[in-house]
């Protein structure tokens, strides 16, 4: 029997458009009772989200958010804005008694994330944040050959999260589009907008960050602002990389810019255990490397003249989430990541099985990502509470 959850979407950007495509499509590859009723969208101009909202077939819209969260005909709020409206918006959302999901990074700071997450449980509704790579079946594959104890005792954790597009001085902050740029509006700069993923996934993979030591950069001092055509200071980190200690004894190495000449959204990773190591690059989005040593099944330590590292075609039936889509061999891409994440938190409505992750886990990644900023400030390691 179907249960429509009717959507209230916030913001019209990137992300808009990845979500729209997401509830559109859910419904129709996974076989889930609770489904989407594109019931509004919502942005402040008019004009923008009338296009937007005929453009994905969204049935109305509105132009003030705390209209739309007033409304009865709105079940679950689903937030794309810039960072600095997380907040308002969710704790609105909850105390309107809604479901609320949340684009990362979860808030501007971790005092912000505090108070989310108390609305949020305090409401008890039902809540995820779009850390959508962890919905690369690749991704979801390294997780389960954890859990299935094939790294053994892990000893270093080692990411990268490179792109390019901030290197020329002529590209401005703020605005509509380049809010990234824009500290009041980001919160931060590459450690929350892409670190948040590589910690996200490093403390799903590996367990909790206790301690961080930090360095960061702003290459480019001074941009025009593109709202007032002035020049000024830039705020954010441009460039971040952290050493960091994982509650399970491994060592962990974290590096992030926008200024890495030709790498457009390189995010990788390798976890290295005593019994075998996994290797992920989203450019290579359907490979994930695995370098067996022992086998945790048979206790079989595979030592010869052919060992070495596999690089494993996630694209099977039995691999995460492929049975869903075309047939083996058949590649999914950036789009379908957001699908999935959609299909885990329906399939949990149907189970009563609460989806990871939750605002908790969220506020867990915040506060690494104000603990990196703190180190880098006070040039010293910095303990996470
Ligand atoms: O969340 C991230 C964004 O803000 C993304 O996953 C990639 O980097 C794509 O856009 C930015």
């Amino acid at each position: 029997m179907s249960k429509p959850v009717r959507v209230g979407l916030i913001g019209y950007g990137f992300m808009g458009r990845t979500h729209s495509n997401a509830y559109r499509q859910v419904g129709k590859f996974f076989d889930i009772e609770h489904t989407p009723v594109l019931q509004a969208c919502c942005a402040r101009s008019e004009d923008k989200i009338k296009d937007f909202a005929d453009n994905w077939g969204w049935e109305s819209y509105e132009t003030d958010w705390r209209k739309l969260i007033e409304r009865d005909d709105i079940d679950l709020i689903d937030i794309t804005t810039p960072n600095n409206s997380h907040h308002d918006i969710a704790i609105a959302a909850a105390e309107a008694g809604k479901m609320v999901l949340c684009e990362k990074p979860l808030a501007m700071n971790t005092a912000e994330a505090v108070a989310m997450t108390d609305a949020i449980e305090k409401a008890g509704v039902a809540n995820m944040v779009w850390f959508n790579y962890r919905r690369v079946p690749a991704i979801t594959l390294a997780k389960q050959l954890v859990d299935e104890k094939r790294i053994g005792r892990p000893f270093h954790y080692r990411a990268q999260y490179l792109q390019d597009w901030t290197i020329a001085e002529d590209v401005p902050q703020g605005g509509a589009t380049l809010w990234r740029l824009d500290a009041k509006v980001a919160g931060s700069g590459v450690t929350g907008d892409l670190l948040a993923h590589s910690i996200d996934s490093a403390i799903w993979l590996n367990g909790p960050i206790t301690s961080v030591s930090a360095a960061t950069e702003t290459f480019i001092k001074e941009r025009v602002h593109q709202e007032t055509g002035e020049k000024t200071k830039v705020e954010i980190d441009d460039a971040c990389m952290f050493l960091a200690r994982f509650a399970n004894g491994s060592m962990g190495t974290f590096e992030s810019s926008r200024y890495a000449r030709g790498r457009k959204n390189f995010n990788t990773f390798e976890l290295n255990g005593e019994d075998g190591s996994v290797f992920f690059d989203l450019e290579d989005p359907q490979i994930l490397q695995y370098f067996e040593y022992a086998n945790p099944t048979t206790g079989k330590k595979v030592e010869d003249h052919i060992t070495g590292w596999r690089r494993i075609h996630v694209t099977n039936f039995e691999h995460p989430y492929m049975d869903h889509w075309w047939v083996p061999g058949c590649t999914i891409g950036y789009e379908h990541t957001f699908t999935n994440a959609l299909a885990d938190f329906f399939q949990g409505l149907d189970t009563g099985k609460p989806t990871q992750p939750d605002f908790r886990a969220a506020l867990e990644t915040q506060k690494v990502c104000d603990a990196v900023l703190q180190s880098a400030k006070d040039k010293q390691w910095v303990e996470i509470a």
